[in-house]
């Protein structure tokens, strides 16, 4: 939603041209109807703006710069089409908020469809592959696994005092997920890969996309995900028909 608790997310434009590095401006207005110039940190930041293309093809999160008069100001990197921006913020003396808003961007949009599901993406030489199904209204624990060239990578880097964030995204709605990441570097108990453990609860059945965020050699890199919520056995739908047909008969909702 643009607003929420008296809290709106105001973009300077609504409208964007394409391109790498486009500048892109917004304030959090408050309940005074004024910008908000006070935040508390997050993951170590101020305000963190998720940016994704309605097809799920353009993925970016970032941390824009905020000014004295409470104007955040940041660089996208926009292909054309409906863009929807997620400000994930705590104002002070407030409970954290994500608020969204549309942008459009200019020049012909081509959606790209993508496949059923994605439970192995790869970016950049790295293997990043899901396992845990994702269930309506209780908590499921998610474990993604990060491979280079084959290999299990155990010296991933603390990101934003984490070892990966995952963000989550429902079809159709674009309604957004906070997923707490299950430990934090330095506890005494958690591994600095190759495996990253989340919780999750999703509100509803359907598909979701998942972008995880994971740093190693000095680089943040971004590993997307589609993955639908689990079904009771013996449910057939199209998309159960859809799927490349292989998987068949040996139980649905399991993916091993
Ligand atoms: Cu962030």
């Amino acid at each position: 939603m643009v607003s929420h608790a008296g809290y709106s997310f105001q973009l300077a434009d609504q409208a964007a041209e394409q391109g790498p590095g486009v500048p892109v401006s917004f304030t959090i207005e408050g309940p005074d109807g004024r910008p908000v110039t006070d935040y508390e940190r997050e993951h170590e930041k101020r305000l963190h703006l998720i940016a994704v293309r309605r097809d799920f093809s353009g993925f970016q999160h970032v941390h824009p710069e905020l000014d004295s008069d409470g104007l955040w100001s940041t660089r996208l990197d926009l292909a054309p089409g409906p863009w929807r921006l997620f400000a994930d913020f705590t104002a002070a003396g407030a409970g954290p908020l994500t608020l969204g808003a549309d942008l459009q961007v200019g020049g012909d949009y081509l959606p790209e469809s993508g496949a059923s599901e994605v439970r192995t993406a790869s970016v950049d030489g790295y293997s990043v592959s899901l396992s845990g199904d994702l269930r309506p209204g209780s908590d499921a624990k998610l474990t993604l696994r990060v491979a280079r060239d084959g290999r299990p990578v155990t010296d991933l880097q603390p990101y934003l005092g984490a070892y990966g964030h995952l963000v989550a995204l429902r079809e159709g709605d674009l309604a957004y997920l906070h997923v707490h990441p299950d430990g934090s570097p330095g506890d005494g108990r958690t591994d600095a890969g190759p495996e990253v453990v989340f919780h999750a609860t999703v509100p509803s059945g359907g598909d979701y996309r998942l972008f995880l965020d994971f740093k190693h050699g000095g680089q943040v890199r971004t590993a997307a995900f589609r993955v639908a919520t689990g079904r009771s056995a013996g449910d057939s739908t199209a998309s159960d028909a859809g799927r490349a047909g292989a998987e068949e008969e040996q139980g649905h909702g399991h993916h091993h």
